[in-house]
């Protein structure tokens, strides 16, 4: 009796967000006191309806991991000492002014990793870091990603954030080429569980066509599946719109009149016949034909590319082209082609850019492009090495592990190993953190409010939810816009007082309204920036920010505009998410280039058609590496949890039976692979789910260090397969590195 009271009164369930993948699950948390029952799929969520995967369950384990650090911590040698913030403030303010004072605020270099993206403190306060420090040694795991999507879209559509996403749940033919949504849950195209996705597509008569040199989880459920040698995809869509135009099958609707470059495109394909693109790619011409004849015939389709297509030597090319397909079928910015999503958090107003932001600098050693203002990971490590004005002496690493994320590991191992300085905003001691000096320890995923700010903006439905954090936060924790705005202050050359971050908050919140205010288009144009702070009220940090961004976007109340619209407040009444509906044409008003025109044939992709020209061969000497994706990881930094990593070794190389008898090698035996740079041994498993001449292996693993803090994940280490990659062999366009189409050689 006592105890069942008891349980009413500490029993609770919590809804929020998966922060883990760009999925945006909606989970149900049952809590019990402190501890955590269950975390299931949470069926109230609109979008989401009940789906999770393996790594939304993982989160009690990520919560309560021993190894998950909580304390700010101070290395001595090789000692680790715990710290109050406060002390970890005053000697991160000590190591990183040291080095700004005497070598400028390029000696400092910043990484930011992937969790970033899906952190709303993260995302609404690093701009402003970022803008203190002032380096130009800024690197992210984009260029190692998405950036060739994103500056396609740039030089396209006008912005970065403007990538057209497949509308899955109406398309009848989706293209997927270079992704495997069924193992990653979907990238630059938001949509909780995948496979009912894809079998609804099905059921309504459509098909799914994949494109990988594996066949993949998803090739499995898809209606066809083509091989693909890797790193040939830009001849294939070349010859696809060769044969749109050979066909007669451009068809660009309502969009005719805004697009610039029409001619030039045509003139370009002219020449890439599927009957001599054929042997480049691998695929018959008769199939590339057909390819082109459904996307040209079927109303709704839409060709789709992710990871297999950016992160190639043509990555930028490729999603520049998969792009002029949907243009050309008329699929693009139409129900079930590819459309805009509106988020909720704006902007309101579509303002057209002055220019694509790209090439305005360049690397200090290599000479490697800025995009969007960050350069390429490839040459962080030699910016680390080379002597001279600008060197980087010191890094502060937020959210990544470059030591296994980045091209050639071990090189950047080695720099990183001479930074007079290093800090870390990370919630473990790492294969790269256990390098830092100061190891600063975000909240757990449960002890923070969330928004997906960024992937709403990739979202296959508009949609918008807050979550509350599930625990508070002990008194003696900070959440990471605290920890950002002490960051800036320790690196400014300012007094910020005695509460730097609430006058640096105050601050930000401040200018984001004086700037409204004075914008004649915007809703509280001419009002006194006071009374709109005073309106947001007593909310601070990430919530007021939101609660701004919100009502001044596209659905807002608009501070007494609409007085229904989108607020913080009715989002928290709402914990299961609001659907705002499928996506709805956007164009030509959301077409930002300065133009105003879909740039078709923008010069800096047309002519590196030429360089695709110039290194053609039809032979493939020896093996190509292409990476891969498990459910049951994420990236780097999950395999310290046990529900995770139990099962057998996933960390092997996937080798064709062909190969293997040619190799003399059977299931399970250990290979050396060596590449340009580097060497690992490993474990084969044979298959015939990759392709001839084909090999893959996962990244994320290589959890050797004795220094790190991983128990778990130690007890299944894996290898690197970043010390194959090379940091010298990347995407000239974008900066971002070859990490698909790798050479190598197998050995037994
Ligand atoms: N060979 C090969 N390499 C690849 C890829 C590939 O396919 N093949 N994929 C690339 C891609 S797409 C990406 S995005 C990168 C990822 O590269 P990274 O972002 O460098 O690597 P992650 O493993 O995601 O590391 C995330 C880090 O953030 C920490 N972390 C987790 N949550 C939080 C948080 O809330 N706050 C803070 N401060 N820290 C947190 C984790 O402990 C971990 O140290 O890897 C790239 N590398
Ligand atoms: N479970 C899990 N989910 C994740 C992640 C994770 O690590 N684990 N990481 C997250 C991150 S950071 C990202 S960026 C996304 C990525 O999500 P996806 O883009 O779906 O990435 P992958 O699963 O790596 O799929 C890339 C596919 O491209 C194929 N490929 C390789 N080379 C080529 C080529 O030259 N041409 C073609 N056509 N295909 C090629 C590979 O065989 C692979 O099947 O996943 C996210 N989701
Ligand atoms: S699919 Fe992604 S968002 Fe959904 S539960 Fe898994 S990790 Fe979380
Ligand atoms: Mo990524």
């Amino acid at each position: 009796m006592e105890t069942n009271q008891c349980r009413q009164i500490d029993s609770r369930v919590s809804f929020r967000t998966c922060p883990l993948c760009e999925a945006t699950c909606g989970l149900e948390i049952h809590v019990h006191g402190e501890g955590i029952e269950a975390i299931q799929g949470d069926k109230k969520d609109p979008f989401s309806q009940g789906y999770l995967c393996p790594k939304g369950v993982s989160l009690k384990e990520l919560h309560t991991d021993p190894d998950r650090i909580r304390t700010p911590m101070i290395r001595r040698g090789t000692k680790w000492v715990p710290a109050t913030w406060d002390e970890a403030f005053s000697e991160v303010k000590k190591g990183l002014r040291n080095l700004i004072d005497r070598y400028g605020a390029d000696a400092v270099g910043v990484y930011l990793g992937n969790p970033n993206v899906h952190n709303l403190s993260n995302m609404l306060y690093m701009e402003g870091f970022l803008r203190m420090l002032r380096t130009r040694n800024l690197f992210s795991a984009s260029s190692m990603d998405q950036m060739p999507k994103q500056l396609a879209a740039e030089i396209m559509f006008g912005h970065s954030f403007n990538v057209p996403i497949p509308d899955v749940d109406r398309t009848d033919y989706l293209l997927i080429i270079g992704a495997n949504p069924l193992a990653s849950n979907g990238s630059l195209m938001t949509a909780p569980n995948m496979r009912r996705r894809l079998k609804g597509i099905q059921q309504r008569g459509g098909k799914v066509v994949v494109i990988d040199p594996v066949h993949t989880p998803t090739a499995k459920l898809a209606d066809e599946h083509y091989f693909i040698r890797p790193g040939a995809d830009a001849w294939l869509l070349l010859a696809i719109i060769h044969t749109l135009f050979d066909e007669d099958w451009v068809s660009t609707g309502k969009l005719g009149d805004f697009i610039n470059g029409m001619e030039e495109i045509q003139t370009l394909v002219r020449e890439f016949q599927p009957e001599e693109v054929s042997a480049y790619c691998g695929i018959p011409a008769e199939t590339i034909r057909l390819l082109a004849r459904n996307l040209g015939k079927t109303p709704r389709a839409v060709v789709y590319g992710r990871m297999g297509t950016c992160t190639q030597r043509f990555g930028t090319v490729n999603s520049w082209l998969i792009d002029v397909i949907n243009v050309l079928t008329g699929n693009l910015d139409r129900e079930g082609g590819a459309m805009f999503p509106r988020p909720a958090t704006g902007p309101k107003q579509s303002i057209r850019s002055k220019g694509p932001r790209f090439g305005r600098y360049h690397s200090r050693v290599r000479k490697l492009p800025e995009v969007f203002g960050e350069l390429p990971v490839a040459c962080m490590a030699e910016e680390m090495e080379v002597a001279g004005p600008g060197q980087i002496r010191g890094l502060i690493t937020i959210a990544g592990n470059p030591v296994l994320s980045s091209p050639n590991g071990s090189r950047l191992l080695h720099a990183m190993e001479n930074l007079e300085f290093m800090v870390s905003i990370d919630c473990y001691l790492n294969e790269t953190t256990r390098h830092a000096h100061v190891l600063l320890p975000p909240l757990s995923p449960l002890e923070k409010a969330h928004y997906d700010l960024v992937f709403y903006q990739f979202s296959v439905r508009n949609i918008a939810k807050y979550s509350r954090p599930v625990f508070d936060r002990a008194p003696d924790q900070l959440d990471e816009w605290e920890i950002l705005l002490h960051l800036a202050a320790a690196v400014s050359d300012k007094d910020w007082g005695e509460n730097p971050v609430k006058t640096l908050d105050d601050l930000t919140v401040m200018k984001r309204i004086q700037k409204e205010t004075k914008n004649e288009n915007s809703p509280i144009h001419g009002r006194d920036p006071k009374d709109i702070m005073a309106e947001l009220g007593n909310r601070r940090g990430p919530e007021r920010l939101l609660d701004w961004m919100l009502r001044m976007g596209p659905y807002g109340e608009g501070f007494g505009a609409n007085s229904d619209g989108l607020t913080l407040s009715l989002l928290e009444n709402n914990p299961h998410g609001i659907d705002l509906g499928p996506l709805t044409p956007r164009l030509p008003g959301h077409l930002l280039t300065p133009s105003g025109k879909i740039e078709l044939a923008p010069p800096v992709l047309v002519k590196d058609v030429e360089r695709l020209c110039q290194g053609a061969d039809s032979k493939q000497n020896g093996f190509r590496l292409v990476g891969r994706r498990d459910l049951r990881s994420n990236n780097s930094w999950m395999h310290n949890l046990p529900v995770l990593v139990k099962g057998k070794n996933r960390c092997t190389l996937w080798i064709h039976p062909d190969d293997a008898n040619r190799l003399g090698l059977i299931e399970g035996d250990p290979v050396s692979v060596s590449s340009q740079t580097g060497r690992v041994e490993v474990i084969v498993h044979v298959t015939s789910d990759v392709m001839p001449g084909v090999v893959s292996l996962p990244h994320g693993w290589g959890h050797r260090d004795s220094y790190a803090r991983l128990t778990i994940a130690k007890e299944h280490p894996g290898i690197n397969v970043n010390i194959l990659t090379d940091d010298q062999d990347l995407d000239p366009v974008s900066g971002t590195v070859v990490l698909n189409d790798v050479p190598v050689e197998i050995t037994k």
